[in-house]
């Protein structure tokens, strides 16, 4: 629309990823006019943003999920049913084409507006409409905002000296470029060894000249034992209620996950069932190990010392270097196993034990500056053509804090969380009337690096509900139960709960 021009709908939902997507059809099935801004030229969400330009080279970033088939999915029949993953582990190109399968089933780009980056909302008292404005100079009207973000809206990028001076290129994990971007004899420096730095790293080891990854703490990784799902496997566990049956299950644990839990302990079985067990969980794969072992592997430092004794013993067999395995899997561990959510891999630790693989330790050598060439510490200059920043998100909150959000009487959202995150139930904000968001701060999650911490100055606090998913799901039906009680529903007070 042109500038000055002001349309009107029920609702408008920003951002077209897991969480628009799941509310389009339902506000529509209540007859609401609603549209979806979203600011990137494509649906996904991350894996939009992840995507690593048509048609690398050599290859990609690697980006992929790391929730076990088909726990990452929308749970409607009517999607699962004609579209089956390829892979156990979805990569981020098979993301995309699930997102245009969704879009083309339920018929939602019609209803989707890209290239639309919501810069503000404000409510409006008088007419109790929101004010939405976005950065190509339109205001929108809505009665129903929802601000399904994303819990990784927003990239984290630290500060580096001297960053402006280098002259290779530089990219963020979350925000790999459109263009095409050749690892191919590459000399690469890896900061960061989360999920996306694993995965970043076990495809450009493989075919770049030489790697350096820069590491804070090591990442007690799990063997994801990828596979490729076969079509007609996939058809008779859909046939047979299995894929129900799994969903179901997710809604049952505490990560929702469909893994089974263990109300055993560590120490009630003998060492040979406990080493047969780990084994088992670790050919099994995924998430398995951690979420899926002993009862009291948080709970009790003898029981987490052996879970991390047995995942030592496992990686350093593949690790051929005394000193890589000493950064990898230190005898000491810097936190316990399992406190830090663990990643996935395929073959980190082979590719780390390359000759055209280093391994820098930023807590014996943090790094210096970035100069013209490449990246210095106290070890050392390592000159590179291109540096990649796998240094995670301002979580949960990040994508909101985007957003100049004004609810009743010019409470700004900024200021309402300058001293702590506050929500109602991780679904609404108090003084932010009609206001709504999917698996935002507060929603359940099990990840310890929600807090807060990795974001200098950021208050460190719970950031998820760490009571896991069947309590929450609870508090919630309790709460419709009751009829929203310690909900404000229609009133026009000017009261703010605080
Ligand atoms: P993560 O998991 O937050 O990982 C970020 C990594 O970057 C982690 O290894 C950090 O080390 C490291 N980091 C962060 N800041 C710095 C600085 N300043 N210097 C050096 N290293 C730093 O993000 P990902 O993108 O990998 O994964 C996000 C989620 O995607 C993941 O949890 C899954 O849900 C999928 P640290 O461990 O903090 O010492």
């Amino acid at each position: 629309g042109s500038i000055g021009e002001c349309r009107e709908y029920d609702a408008i939902l920003v951002g077209a990823g897991f969480g628009g997507y799941t509310m389009l059809p339902k506000l529509r099935r209540l007859g609401l006019r609603a549209k979806i801004f979203e600011r990137g030229s494509g649906s996904g969400g991350v894996w939009h943003w992840n995507q690593s330009g048509k048609k690398l080279i050599i290859s990609d970033p690697g980006a992929r999920v790391d929730s076990d088939s088909p726990a990452y999915q929308f749970f409607d029949r009517e999607i699962w049913e004609d579209f089956t993953f390829s892979e156990r582990f979805p990569g981020f190109r098979e993301l995309q084409k699930y997102f245009q399968h969704v879009e083309k089933k339920w018929d939602l780009r019609r209803d989707i507006e890209y290239h639309k980056n919501v810069t503000y909302a404000r409510w409006d008292h008088e007419s109790r409409r929101w004010m939405v404005g976005c950065s190509d100079g339109t205001t929108t009207r809505c009665k129903w905002l929802f601000a399904n973000v994303g819990f990784a809206a927003k990239e984290y990028k630290p500060y580096l000296k001297g960053s402006v001076e280098f002259q290779g290129e530089i990219f963020h994990t979350a925000h790999w470029p459109h263009h095409d971007v050749a690892l191919k004899d590459k000399r690469i420096a890896v900061i960061g060894t989360g999920a996306s730095g694993i995965q970043v790293i076990q495809e450009a080891g493989k075919v770049c000249k030489h790697l350096t990854v820069y590491q804070r703490t090591p990442n007690f990784c799990l063997p994801m034992q990828q596979r490729r799902l076969d079509p007609v496997e996939e058809q008779r566990r859909k046939d047979s209620g299995l894929y129900e049956a799994a969903f179901k299950a997710c809604e049952k644990t505490s990560a929702g996950v469909p893994y089974e839990t263990n109300d055993r302990k560590t120490f009630d079985d003998t060492s040979e069932e406990r080493e047969a067990y780990w084994s088992r969980l670790i050919q099994d794969g995924g998430f398995k190990f951690w979420v899926a072992g002993y009862a009291d592997l948080t709970l009790d430092q003898r029981a987490n010392d052996a879970a991390y004794d047995f995942w030592r013993r496992m990686v350093l067999k593949r690790i051929k270097d005394p000193q890589k395995a000493r950064l990898l899997a230190p005898e000491v561990p810097p936190h316990p196993f399992g406190a830090k959510r663990p990643s996935l891999e395929q073959d980190y630790f082979e590719v780390l034990s390359q000759p055209n693989v280093d391994i820098v330790d930023l807590n014996e050598f943090p790094i210096q500056e970035l100069n013209k060439q490449g990246v210095r510490t106290a070890a050392g200059k390592v000159d590179v053509d291109l540096i990649v920043l796998a240094t995670g998100f301002d979580g949960l909150t990040g994508g909101f804090m985007d957003i100049d959000l004004q609810g009743v009487d010019g409470r700004t959202l900024k200021r309402y969380w300058s001293d702590g995150v506050k929500t109602s139930m991780g679904v609404a904000i108090p003084g932010f009337p009609n206001l709504f968001f999917l698996f935002g701060p507060q929603a359940p999650s099990t990840f310890s690096w929600w807090t807060g911490a990795n974001i200098p100055g950021k208050k460190v606090q719970p950031l998820s509900w760490a009571g896991g998913l069947p309590s929450y799901m609870q508090m919630l039906e309790e709460t419709l139960e009751k009829e929203y009680q310690g909900w404000i529903i229609g009133r026009q007070s000017r009261e703010l709960p605080v």
